[in-house]
């Protein structure tokens, strides 16, 4: 039996940011801390804070702007996070809403309806509650039957997803299976940190999984090869979670919030990723000559850049690489995703490609996937 992606979709929410719009608010930010601490930051007591730029910003990583679920408050230097109406049990959940908007987009292209539908799995960096899943909530909303479950893997959580679905095909629980990744990352960004406050943005993408005989769609991916691997690291981390509300002291502190140690994450997952690409390669003979499209996960685009020329053994293309984190900033486990929607057209029949995540954890994933 064959697996095939036979549809993806994308949910890209309404307000964008720009980086001038984000290092004027931040700096707006940093000029309140100085002139209020003035005292102290000539006394040597306090670090005075110093500006952001637009310019390192797009150097250090290729991002440009980022879209997001909220606009306002984030730029507002007295409040510097997103605000959202919480929303009454009876309605749909924000992360539900985005994700059943990019699950019908990919039923629409898979040429599937709900009916078909018998597994959801919502793959994200976060969930915005532990129960019930998400995923259930949008087999309800979408109205499947079947079953459903929420699995995080930070930045892996898309492609670990697609192998869960595809294990779920091949041992015969599922026939159809919607993954969906509804990343809402602005919470958990600590917009008065300058190392990372313009790293990610909101989004949500989806993919129809089914055996390669009931597909019918236009564009189909096959599985070839796959390979999730993992290995511990505190280089980028975040202690957000349910027991913070035992300790009051430290419920709000930076630990809470989205921190890595960029640096060391570049030089340790670059040559991890690289490696297991090459090895998904050999293991189906497939030569750096045969691959038309790298869907690299969308964090930086040095980094992609690296490990292009290292799987391809020359620079890649940007129609080869294909770039989506300029506009949309790091979305998490969907950036591989939002590439392989916006980036497929013109493929040929045959044609190989490679979708790979890479980040927290650390987690990758690399999948070898055949046009059809
Ligand atoms: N403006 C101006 N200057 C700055 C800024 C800024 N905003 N920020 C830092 N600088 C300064 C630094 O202070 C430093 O100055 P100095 O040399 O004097 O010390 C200088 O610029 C260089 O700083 P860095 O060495 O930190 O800069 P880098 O070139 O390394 O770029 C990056 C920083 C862009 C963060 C880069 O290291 C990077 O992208 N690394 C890889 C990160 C990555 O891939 N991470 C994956 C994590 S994502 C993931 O797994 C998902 C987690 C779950 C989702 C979380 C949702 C919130």
């Amino acid at each position: 039996m064959s697996v095939v992606i036979s549809g993806t979709g994308l949910f890209t929410p309404p307000n964008s940011i720009s980086n001038d719009e984000l290092v004027a608010c931040f700096n707006q930010y940093v000029d309140n801390f100085n002139s209020e601490h003035c005292d102290a930051i000539e006394a040597g007591e306090v670090t005075a804070l110093s500006y952001s730029s637009s310019e390192f910003i797009e150097k250090a990583s290729g991002i440009k702007s980022r879209f997001v679920m909220s606009k306002e408050d984030i730029l507002n230097p007295e409040i510097m996070r997103p605000t959202f109406t919480e929303r009454p049990n009876e309605e749909l959940s924000m992360q539900a809403e985005m994700g059943v908007i990019a699950a019908k987009q990919a039923l629409a292209a898979a040429n599937k309806t709900v009916e078909d539908i018998d597994l959801v799995i919502v793959a994200c960096a976060y969930t915005q509650r532990y129960y019930p899943a998400i995923a259930i909530e949008i087999q309800n909303a979408l109205g499947a039957s079947g079953w459903g479950f929420d699995m995080i893997v930070a930045c892996s959580a898309a492609t670990f997803g697609i192998i869960n679905a595809a294990n779920a095909i091949r041992s015969g629980t599922a026939k159809t299976v919607l993954v969906i990744n509804p990343e809402i990352l602005t919470p958990q960004i600590n917009y008065r940190d300058r190392d990372s406050h313009f790293i990610f943005g909101d989004v949500a993408t989806a993919t129809v999984l089914e055996d390669q005989s009931t597909a019918t769609s236009e564009h189909q991916f096959k599985i070839i090869a796959e390979q999730p691997i993992t290995q511990f690291s505190n280089n980028i981390r975040s202690n957000i979670g349910y027991i913070n509300k035992c300790s009051p002291d430290t419920i709000d502190a930076d630990d809470k919030y989205f921190i890595q140690q960029g640096r060391k994450v570049f030089k340790e997952v670059l040559p991890m990723v690289s490696k297991l690409i090459i090895a998904q390669m050999d293991k189906v003979q497939v030569s750096a000559n045969d691959i038309k499209r790298l869907y690299l996960h969308q964090a930086n685009i040095n980094m992609n850049g690296f490990i292009a020329k290292k799987v391809l053994g020359r620079v890649p293309s940007i129609i080869e690489a294909p770039i989506i984190l300029d506009e949309y900033a790091n979305t998490s486990s969907a950036g591989c995703i939002i590439a392989l929607h916006k980036h497929h057209q013109d493929l040929n029949s045959g044609d190989k490609t490679v979708l790979c995540s890479f980040g927290a954890g650390y987690s990758a994933c690399c999948l070898i996937l055949e046009y059809v």
